[in-house]
């Protein structure tokens, strides 16, 4: 069996943009009779400023901008309808691409960029935003994450009595990343400790040049089912599915329910990173047919069948625009940080062996016969 063939999923939007909750999810479709008009469109402005700011920053990388670009295209659905599921207490654990979901939390752009050109180490702050540095090393976060959901655990936050008080944790990671034994132990401790954490799994079917099938027999919803973690697999590319699934998983963990798995399928439509060449390993039908069923063009259609006018599509695009030249402008003006800087956020307090280290750095430095 391939571990992407047709197995149910929780689709609400169909590629062609028609909306229908099936009967068998019904408890999925509570949560998006909730929504405003005003949901909907703020789930739009955010997918499209998320593929604006990709464009952008690829182009700011090629131009030299940026030591490295991780794109995020084709994975807007995905992201923003599960960053928005998470609720205010709830802490967020990404990996390395989910610009969508610091787009829902409030993450500053720039912080991104900065990382990408290496002036920051991942600058902000995660008690203002609950959401978490990126992860390089793959699993780390999620092994973090289930540690952070613990806690929460043993501190008494959940099914306090009191909703406002209870949280949950929320973990970002990819096909890949789920042959780690990261993931694996994190799935065995948030079990066994029924800990408040849904493991979000977005699989955009490549681990670099590795396809889904060459990490898993069986599809990857079903991965933490021997852990005694249940999963359930939506289509990753419905931002409706993604914000319900996720909304009421986060509910029932803040409820107590223990952790609980989300497979989203989806597709990376842009190269892993910019240093990544696809063509070397993949169609251009498998591009094309995933090119087709692009999340945003679905969301599109659904909106303009519920009456939203070319104004609404316009301001948005404008709002793309001076997003671009913002973030354009902000990064040419980037300046190269001061040398002790890297050394400072090593350890809270001053520490001998950075001291060191910055000494010796200073010295080979001068030893160039230049400034520090
Ligand atoms: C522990 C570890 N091993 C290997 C790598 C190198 N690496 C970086 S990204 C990647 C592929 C990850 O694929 P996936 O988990 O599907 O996430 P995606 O990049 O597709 O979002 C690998 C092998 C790493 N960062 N960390």
């Amino acid at each position: 069996m391939n571990a992407n063939d047709s197995v149910p999923m929780v689709q609400m939007l169909s590629p062609e943009g028609d909306f229908a909750v099936p009967k068998n999810y019904a408890e999925y479709g509570s949560y998006i009779e909730r929504l405003t008009e005003e949901d909907f469109l703020k789930f739009y402005r955010d997918m499209a400023r998320c593929r604006r700011f990709d464009n952008e920053a690829t182009a700011l990388q090629r131009q030299g901008q940026l030591g490295l670009w991780i794109p995020a295209i084709g994975q807007e659905a995905a992201q923003i309808g599960s960053g928005y599921g998470v609720g205010h207490n709830d802490h967020i654990f990404p990996s390395y691409r989910e610009h969508g979901v610091a787009i829902t939390h409030g993450v500053e752009l720039m912080s991104i960029l900065k990382m990408l050109r290496g002036v920051n180490h991942g600058g902000w702050n995660p008690d203002e935003t609950r959401f978490h540095l990126y992860g390089i090393v793959l699993g780390s976060q999620v092994l973090h994450a289930t540690g952070y959901a613990m806690g929460v655990k043993f501190d008494g936050k959940v099914a306090t009595g009191n909703k406002a008080d209870d949280l949950a944790v929320i973990s970002y990671f990819g096909d890949g990343a789920t042959a780690e034994g990261d993931i694996s132990e994190s799935f065995l401790f948030a079990a066994n400790t029924q800990s408040p954490i849904v493991f979000f799994c977005q699989n955009n079917q490549w681990a670099i040049s590795s396809p889904t099938a060459s990490q898993t027999r069986v599809p990857l919803y079903r991965r933490g089912e021997g852990f005694g973690v249940p999963g359930i697999r939506i289509d990753g590319n419905d931002v409706l599915a993604s914000y319900a699934v996720t909304a009421k998983h986060m509910d029932d963990a803040r409820q107590g329910a223990g952790p609980y798995m989300i497979e989203a399928l989806t597709y990376r439509i842009g190269a892993h990173t910019s240093s990544d060449d696809p063509t070397k390993y993949r169609t251009d039908e498998e591009v094309a047919y995933w090119t087709a069923r692009d999340p945003l063009k679905r969301f599109e259609v659904f909106l303009r069948r519920q009456g939203i006018g070319e104004d609404f599509f316009e301001e948005v695009a404008e709002a793309g625009e001076k997003l671009a030249s913002e973030i354009r402008e902000a990064t040419f003006a980037l300046k190269t940080p001061e040398m002790d800087e890297m050394f400072k956020h090593v350890y809270s307090e001053p520490h001998p062996v950075i001291d060191e280290q910055l000494d010796w750095l200073k010295r080979y430095e001068a030893s160039f016969g230049g400034e520090n």
